[in-house]
C-alpha cells in the first residue's frame, strides 16, 4: 500500500499512540474512582470532614502533584505540536530545481485537469512479472536505433506501437521470443520528442506488456479520461495553475480549484491570476491507480471534476528500491514517537 508510509499516516499513528496512552490513563483513573467511592463504600472521612462543596481544599492539597497535572498535559500538546510541525515541514520540502525531481504543470479548468509533463517519462511494465523486455532506444532521426521485443511469455504474439500519429506492428518469433521491427523501418529509431508506446498482446488480442514513452510537454487531460502516469520512487513537484477553459473572455480569469491526491493525503489550492502557480509534492512508493479530486467548489460540475493517477516504474527500474532519491514520504519513519 502506498498510504501506510506517506508523512500523513505516519502523523496518525503517532497521535493514535499518544491518545491510547492518555486515554489508558484518564480512563483507568476514571474507573478506579468509580469502583472506589460507589454507592454503599463508605468513604474515608480521616480527612475530609472540613471540606466544602464549591471550595478548593487548600489545605490538604499536593503542590507536587498539582504542578505535574500542569505540566505534564502541557509537555504531551507541546510534543504534539513538534510532530504536526514537522510533517508539515517534511511534505513541503521540495526544490523543483533538483536534477531528480519529475516536474509536473498541473492545471485546472472547468471542470477537468489537464497534467503537462515538464520532465518526460519512460516507463514500462516490470519485465520479471510480465516475462515481456521492451527494447526501443532514441536515436538520431533519422538514424540508426534499436527497437526489439525479446519474450518468455510464450503467451506474448504481437506488438503494436505507436509513434506520433504512425502505428505499425511485428509478431514475435515463436521459437526464439525475439521480435524486431524492420531494418529500414523509419520507426527503427524512436524519436525522444514524440509521444510513443508500444503494447505486446497475446492471440486474442489482450494486452501483457505495455511500454510508454511520454516526451517534455506533453499534456494528458482527464476530460479524455486520461490518467496522469507518475514514476514511483522519485519526488514529484507539481507546479499548479488555474485557467478558463478558453479564452474567448479576457476579463475571466477562472475559478479557484484544489488539486487532491487522497491517497497521499495531500492537497493544494489553485488560484487564478497567482502567475508562478502553487506547489504541492509527493513521492510515491508503489505501483498502483489512485484517485484525484477537486477540494474545491468550482461551479456546477465540480463533482465531476475528477481523475486517476497512475503509478509505474520508470524504464529501468522497479519500485521496491529506494533510488537514493529525496523522499518526502519517508520524512518521517515512524521510529520516533
Ligand atoms: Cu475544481
Amino acid at each position: 500500500m502506498v498510504a501506510e508510509d506517506t508523512v500523513f499516516s505516519v502523523l496518525y499513528d503517532k497521535f493514535m499512540f499518544w491518545s491510547i496512552l492518555v486515554g489508558i490513563f484518564t480512563f483507568g483513573w476514571m474507573f478506579l474512582a468509580m469502583i472506589r467511592y460507589r454507592d454503599g463504600v463508605e468513604p474515608d472521612t480521616t480527612h475530609i470532614d472540613h471540606i466544602e462543596v464549591g471550595s478548593f481544599p487548600v489545605d490538604r492539597h499536593h503542590t507536587t502533584l498539582e504542578v505535574f497535572f500542569y505540566v505534564l498535559p502541557t509537555l504531551i500538546v507541546a510534543w504534539l505540536v513538534v510532530l504536526a510541525l514537522s510533517s508539515n515541514t517534511a511534505v513541503w520540502d521540495f526544490d523543483p530545481e533538483d536534477e531528480k525531481v519529475h516536474n509536473m504543470e498541473i492545471t485546472g479548468k472547468q471542470w477537468f485537469w489537464e497534467y503537462k509533463y515538464t520532465d518526460s517519462l519512460t516507463w514500462e511494465d516490470d519485465p520479471s512479472l510480465t516475462g515481456i523486455d521492451v527494447t526501443w532506444v532514441a536515436g538520431e532521426t533519422p538514424g540508426p536505433g534499436i527497437f526489439n521485443v525479446v519474450s518468455t511469455n510464450e503467451a506474448a504474439v504481437n506488438v503494436t506501437y505507436t509513434k506520433g500519429d504512425a502505428t505499425g506492428g511485428f509478431s514475435i518469433d515463436p521459437l526464439t521470443g525475439i521480435g524486431e521491427v524492420d531494418e529500414d523501418d523509419i520507426n527503427k529509431a524512436r524519436n525522444k520528442f514524440v509521444f510513443s508506446t508500444v503494447e505486446v498482446t497475446d492471440a486474442d488480442g489482450n494486452v501483457l506488456h505495455t511500454w510508454m514513452h511520454i516526451p517534455n510537454n506533453h499534456v494528458f487531460s482527464s476530460a479524455l479520461s486520461e490518467d496522469m502516469i507518475l514514476p514511483c520512487d522519485q519526488q514529484v513537484v507539481f507546479e499548479m495553475h488555474s485557467k478558463p477553459h478558453d479564452d474567448s473572455n479576457p476579463n475571466y480569469v477562472g475559478v479557484q480549484h484544489s488539486f487532491w491526491l487522497p491517497e497521499w493525503g495531500v492537497k493544494e489550492d489553485l488560484v487564478p491570476g497567482i502567475e508562478g502557480g502553487t506547489y504541492m509534492t509527493i513521492t510515491a512508493d508503489d505501483p498502483g491507480t489512485y484517485p484525484i479530486r477537486c477540494a474545491e467548489y468550482c461551479g456546477n460540475q465540480h463533482s465531476l471534476m475528477i481523475g486517476q493517477v497512475t503509478i509505474v516504474a520508470a524504464e529501468g527500474t522497479d519500485c521496491s528500491t529506494d533510488s537514493g532519491v529525496k523522499k518526502s514520504s519517508d520524512g518521517n519513519d515512524g521510529g520516533d514517537y
